[in-house]
């Protein structure tokens, strides 16, 4: 099993206000390989089972308006010990919380348009990349 991957969207706000290529050139610069990536228009089935998890909660209708705003980049990452270290490239989900230097404390505009996605397992990642890339282990 391929583990030293991960998936990351570059979300609306980011894309919208030309940020795609300023965090793409962070996530070069640390080491990342993009391996595969696409600009996609999410629907709103899509953004909803893209964050199925966060159903019910307070802020998952505004969570899919925002996400199906504006076209989106997605990417699959490589790097040894993907998913942790970037999730530690891009910071906290709120960015007044975000470590300097992290994607999240430079280009968030605020907790939902918080520029970048990152998985949080190994086993969310290949279920994201999976969402917008068939037989990712072409990829890998
Ligand atoms: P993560 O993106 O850091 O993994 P999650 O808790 O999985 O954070 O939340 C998914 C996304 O939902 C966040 O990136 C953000 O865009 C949005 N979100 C999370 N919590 C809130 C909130 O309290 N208010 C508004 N949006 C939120
Ligand atoms: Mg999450």
């Amino acid at each position: 099993m391929y583990t030293d991957f991960t998936f990351s969207i570059i979300k609306p706000n980011a894309v919208r206000t030309g940020k795609t290529g300023p965090i793409l050139a962070m996530i070069n610069e640390a080491g990342f390989e993009i391996a595969a990536m696409r600009m996609v228009r999410l629907t709103k089935p899509q953004a909803e089972s893209f964050y199925a998890i966060h159903n019910g909660k307070p802020f998952f209708e505004g969570l899919i308006e925002f996400m199906t705003s504006g076209p989106v980049v997605v990417m699959i990452l490589r790097h040894e010990n993907a998913v942790e270290q970037f999730r530690k490239l891009i910071g906290s989900t709120d960015p007044a919380k975000a470590e300097p230097g992290t994607i999240r404390k430079l280009y968030a505009v605020s907790v939902q348009m918080n520029a970048v996605h990152g998985s949080d397992s190994v086993e969310n990642a290949a279920i994201e990349a999976g969402f917008f890339f068939s037989r990712i282990e072409r990829f890998l």
